[in-house]
């Protein structure tokens, strides 16, 4: 489906960008908490935040799981689900040494890239990972291949990263960057190392382009865009970017309805609302029925893509084959 957006005559309108929300990825990953809840009871350990969205986390933790920032925090032989950002080979060493059930909700498309990595290291290539230092799916990717991989986290970066053949450089990255500043970032490293190669398939994942194309589409028309996801979210936080760098008057993130500020809204005719790849859809209404109530009744959806991809449950979720 193709964008049209008709200005209408001044009247309030709001506009609801799609694709937005839950992502193939983070359906799995909630799913397979949920599924590990009603299998075994609570509680149930999951290493970090599942995803990034405080109420999921909130929610998921009411049903009796059990948030911790490492496996040595989890009971000897408790199950344990790795989040959907990855984790580093590492972590599973440490699990099995404390005989954890694991359950791993790591995405597959980051799972594609743990593998890109390994294949590079392996043909001893320097590997540079454009992402954001400290996030969670940067740490497992990197952890693939510590010694060949070098984090590429703003201009700074470009400035004094060495490599020791610059024949042999590949780049890589985060699944939920901005394209835009990724392919900028690649462009100036480029100039530094001519024959930097691109990853073998797009690293940013279908979902984070999706959300970025969407919010593009809407955005102009916006004076106002409200993006629903946490502040930890990386993938909701570049919708706000490129939200203001596509033309929006101004935008925010929030968490909730709540947090919506009414000076936000003074002077404003259109709203555009967006979400982030973690957010529920229930949050997003929330934020439609509270503009609703103050005179945005009339909402247009801007679709710019539709999203068929789902993922089946981690292997240790699925029903096992009975043998004949
Ligand atoms: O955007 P980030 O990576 O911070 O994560 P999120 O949980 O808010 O959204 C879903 C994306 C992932 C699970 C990373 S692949
Ligand atoms: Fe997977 Fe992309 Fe969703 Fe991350 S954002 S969980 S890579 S689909």
């Amino acid at each position: 489906m193709t964008a049209s957006i008709v200005p209408s005559s001044g009247a309030k309108r709001v506009l609801l960008a799609a694709p937005r929300g839950y992502c193939a990825g983070v359906d799995r990953a909630v799913l397979a908490v949920e599924k590990a809840l009603d299998a075994h009871g609570a509680p149930v350990y999951v290493r970090k935040e599942i995803v990034h969205n405080r109420h999921v986390v909130e929610t998921l933790a009411e049903r009796g799981a059990v948030f911790v920032d490492e496996a040595d925090e989890v009971p000897e032989g408790a199950i344990v689900v790795f989040s959907a950002h990855g984790v580093a080979p590492t972590v599973h060493e440490k699990a099995a040494e404390r005989n954890l059930r694991t359950i791993d909700a790591t995405c597959p498309l980051v799972t594609k890239v743990h593998h890109e990595a390994k294949r590079f290291a392996k043909e001893d290539y320097d590997i540079l990972l454009v992402g954001h230092n400290g996030h969670e799916e940067v740490e497992g990717t990197a952890g693939e291949a510590p010694d060949h991989v070098q984090l590429i986290d703003g201009a700074d970066d470009i400035a004094s990263v060495q490599v020791r053949d610059p024949e042999k450089v590949i780049w890589l990255s985060q699944t939920t960057l901005s394209v835009d500043e990724t392919m900028e970032t690649v462009r100036r490293l480029r100039e530094r190392f001519p024959k930097l190669q691109d990853p073998p398939s797009d690293d940013i994942c279908y979902a984070t382009q999706n959300r970025q194309v969407a919010v593009k589409a809407m955005a102009p028309e916006c004076d106002l865009v409200l993006v629903v996801g946490s502040r930890n979210s990386s993938n909701s936080k570049r919708l706000v970017e490129v939200a203001l760098d596509a033309g929006a008057g101004a935008s925010y993130l929030i968490d909730f309805a709540r947090e919506i500020d009414e000076a936000w809204l003074d002077g404003v005719r259109t709203v555009g609302i967006t979400s982030g790849a973690s957010v529920p859809e229930l949050l997003v209404r929330g934020v439609v029925d509270f503009l609703a109530e103050r005179g945005w009744e009339d909402v247009e959806e801007i679709s710019t893509a539709e999203e068929t991809l789902t993922f089946s449950l981690p292997r240790e979720l699925r029903p096992r084959r009975v043998a004949r």
